[in-house]
């Protein structure tokens, strides 16, 4: 047996078969590159879900995370650390929020969100006790806790793990009306991805987001943006409201915010909906610890100080204008914005999943979702020639 082999039969028979992974085992990553136990180079197409969009081991991020670990990690929101402040100044002056509340998972963001929300319902909005609604949309993805499968609408997601969280209503995403007639006066909240990662890369019609920007100001409703996974440059802009030309009362942000390093999130917010949250009512030990800090920190000057966000909206253009190049009649849409993209095959090509096994032999990773859509979010630091390679591979590979 191989190394890449036995390691891969001790996961199957000690690990939770929570995940079916593509049998690729990688030792190390550089950039857009990772290596796997034979040494062999593969193109990431994915990013770890877009947590590594400034590319693996960034050495500055590295260096900021060498650094905080040998002089401190952890003080527990006990006590004050000298990282959290300048965290806090930073993502304030990137993205103009007025507080800031920081977190590790996305998950943990997201509830984090709704436990605010709800009592700003109460307490500011006048909601009567225990009635507060917030509104979702189908085939949304925000997580896996309790509260969070509880309003999914994907059955493997959802199923089994009852009795779930009360107070969500589910609309079409896309779709204004309905959003509109879901509202009533005990609705808080909407939660809602700029663009649907999980559900294959939905990208809603032109004009969506004003109206749910209208409706939310006009029934004083919070609008909560979940950009863990549009966030952070990977549509081509800081973040992917700007597409829409509106600002979100509260936003979500996770993975690349610390280029993958380390689990660190933020609920971004103005002051009204994080200002009901006193202490003792909400927090996590490792939240805002001073490491997490420092590399966020560092993720975050990264990003914009070697231009990746421009360069995720050019190579994001010149990536979608060569899958929408390639000639394949096992093709039915491409589709994306900026470096987040995907390729969605008709039903007859028997699954996206052999292809990513078959991308995988050319040395590229992408990742399947949903049977017939192939998933595509390289590290932002891509370059003209690589997304060439990729095209050509891709081209090669679905002919
Ligand atoms: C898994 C998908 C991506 C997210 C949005 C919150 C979270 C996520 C918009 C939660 C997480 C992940 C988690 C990963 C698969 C993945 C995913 F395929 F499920 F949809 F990225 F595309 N909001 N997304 O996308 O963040 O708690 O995981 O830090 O294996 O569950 P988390």
């Amino acid at each position: 047996m191989s190394n890449s082999e036995s390691l891969i039969s001790t996961e199957q028979r000690l690990g939770a078969h929570n995940y079916k992974p593509l049998d690729v085992v990688l030792t190390r990553g550089e950039g857009v590159y990772v290596w796997d136990t034979d040494g062999k180079r593969y193109l990431d197409c994915l990013s770890a879900y877009s947590a590594v969009n400034q590319g693996h081991c960034h050495p500055k991020i590295l260096a900021a995370m060498v650094e905080q670990a040998g002089r401190l990690t952890l003080t527990s929101r006990a006590f004050r650390n000298d990282q959290l402040a300048h965290l806090y100044e930073e993502l304030a002056a990137l993205t103009g929020s007025h507080k800031i509340l920081p977190m590790n998972s996305g998950a943990e963001a997201v509830e984090t969100a709704i436990k605010a929300v709800r009592k700003w319902g109460y307490e500011v909005k006048g909601v009567p006790e225990n009635k507060a609604e917030i509104i979702v949309c189908s085939d949304n993805f925000h997580g896996r806790t309790l509260t969070i499968v509880s309003f999914s609408t994907d059955p493997d997601a959802r199923s089994g793990f009852g009795p779930y969280t009360p107070g969500f209503r589910t609309v079409p995403f896309g779709d204004a009306d309905a959003l509109a007639a879901a509202i009533n006066d005990n609705t808080v909240a909407v939660l809602i991805e700029p663009i649907q990662g999980e559900a294959g890369v939905v990208i809603p019609p032109a004009g969506y987001f004003k109206r749910v920007r209208e409706l939310c100001t006009n029934h004083k409703i919070t609008l909560i943006l979940d950009e863990i996974q549009t966030g952070l440059g990977r549509t081509g802009k800081l973040l992917a409201e700007e597409h829409e030309g509106i600002e979100a009362d509260v936003t979500l942000i996770g993975k690349a915010l610390s280029g993958g390093f380390y689990p660190v999130s933020a609920v971004l917010s103005n002051s009204e909906v994080l200002g009901v949250l006193k202490p003792g009512q909400h927090g996590s030990t490792f939240g805002g610890n001073p490491l997490a800090c420092a590399v966020a920190r560092s993720a975050l000057r990264v990003l914009t100080e070697e231009g990746m966000i421009e360069n995720a909206a050019v190579m994001g253009d010149y990536f979608l204008e060569g899958l929408r190049s390639i000639r394949s009649n096992i093709v039915k849409d491409v589709r994306g914005r900026g470096l987040m993209m995907a390729v969605e095959l008709v039903p007859e090509a028997g699954g996206a999943r052999q292809f990513c096994y078959a991308l995988k032999e050319r040395g590229l990773l992408a990742k399947d979702t949903h049977e017939n859509t192939i998933r595509l979010a390289p590290p932002l630091v891509i370059t003209k020639e690589q997304v060439e390679w990729a095209v050509d591979e891709i081209q090669k590979t679905i002919v």
